[in-house]
């Protein structure tokens, strides 16, 4: 296991029953202990919340997207500004995902091939060519802290001859993303897929563990496969990858699933579903999904969650909140997906708490305790 200079990565607490750990990750931007969840900046923006705003959820890393950054506004623009950081005004750890994900699940595409994918920008139906070169010369202008290896991420359902092609694109891509990764501040991160198939997942961890890169990915979950599918997947893979490096289960973002996730030794996780239940009116609270739209909020003047230091809830009634709702206003999306992200975070980092504590399985993931690895 190798790393970049500015990068490395400590394990500074483990749970005895369970393979959760607590990391620090070290980057040129600053350091990210784990566990940590992600907001999603897709378009260097986390839809609605400015830099600080991000900053004061807990947050640490943020993550943003090569295929919609090179439809607009373009890498040569960003690296013009100086950067994705000096772009977006975020000064913390930055990771971008390859494009490898939403090509097959946006794209309009025309060929898949061993060389890379082609398809249609749906801004002008220009050609666009995406291959691991391209994924890695762009990740490289966007200059984020972490870049991902470009991968296939198969469609669920899909047959096993299809997951195994997948699977080994996916390993020969790995191999001319490092070649043509070059950036020595950034670090490259190995995708693992092999859909439900529990033999490719395991040939495909090998394969990309071997790799000896400075962080490991689990990719092709949560594509519609059947949740125990998932769980299963979570719980093969985690003894699998190798311990001295960040684990990062991609659009992963639900709190049981990320309970699941940590008790099997993820550290990072990704999601969308903060910011799009916010800008659709609902609130992850106490574990549920509050829609603040329900006339009930109406005439209720009491804080959406008492315990949380989010602006809305430190700040606002459920009635207002529900009146901002209601009437379309811009601030009632912004403070619930502050929140959803607050949630998620502090959900996250709670975690890393129980297990410093000594509680983890106990407080977390009792269903996972002592099983066997
Ligand atoms: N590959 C990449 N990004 C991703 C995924 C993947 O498989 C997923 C699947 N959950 C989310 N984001 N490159
Ligand atoms: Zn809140």
């Amino acid at each position: 296991m190798s790393f970049p200079p500015a990068f490395s990565f400590d394990i500074t607490a483990q749970c005895s029953r369970t393979r959760a750990r607590c990391g620090c990750f070290h980057t040129p931007h600053g350091d990210v202990t784990t566990p940590r969840f992600m907001p999603v900046g897709t378009l260097a923006t986390v839809k609605g919340v400015t830099a600080s705003q991000l900053r004061d959820t807990g947050a640490q890393m943020v993550l943003s997207n090569t295929y919609h950054l090179h439809l607009q506004p373009g890498e040569q623009i960003v690296a013009d500004a100086g950067g994705l950081h000096r772009f977006m005004g975020w000064d913390g750890p930055m990771l971008t995902d390859s494009g490898g994900f939403q090509v097959f699940s946006l794209g309009d595409i025309n060929t898949i091939d061993d060389h890379g994918v082609v398809f249609r920008s749906p801004r002008d139906g220009a050609r666009i060519e995406l291959t691991p070169e391209r994924s890695m010369a762009i990740q490289m202008a966007l200059g984020a802290d972490v870049a991902m290896a470009f991968d296939q991420c198969p469609p669920y359902p899909a047959s096993e001859a299809d997951v195994a092609a997948a699977c080994r694109r996916t390993h020969s891509w790995l191999e001319r993303c490092i070649t043509s990764h070059t950036k020595v501040d950034q670090a490259l991160f190995g995708i693992v897929q092999g859909g439900c198939f529990p033999h490719l997942r395991q040939e495909s961890a090998q394969v990309v563990a071997s790799m000896g890169l400075p962080g490991i990915a689990v990719g092709g979950v949560s594509v519609g496969e059947p949740t125990e599918e998932m769980h299963r997947i979570v719980r093969q893979l985690g003894p699998l990858l190798p311990d001295a490096v960040p684990h990062y289960l991609m659009g992963i973002g639900t709190l049981r699933e990320m309970a699941i996730a940590v008790a099997n030794g993820f550290d990072l996780f990704d999601c969308v579903i903060p910011t799009r239940l916010g800008r659709h009116g609902a609130a992850l609270v106490g574990g549920e999904r509050w829609n603040l739209k329900n006339s009930r909020f109406r005439h209720d003047h009491t804080p959406m969650d008492a315990s949380c230091p989010c602006p809305a809830c430190r700040q606002h009634s459920r009635a207002y909140l529900h009146h901002l709702i209601k009437s379309e206003e811009l601030l009632g999306k912004i403070l619930l997906s502050l929140h959803n992200i607050t949630q998620l975070v502090r959900f996250s980092t709670a975690m890393g708490q129980a297990i410093r504590d000594g509680c983890f399985a106990e407080d977390f993931a009792p269903w996972e305790a002592d099983s066997p690895a």
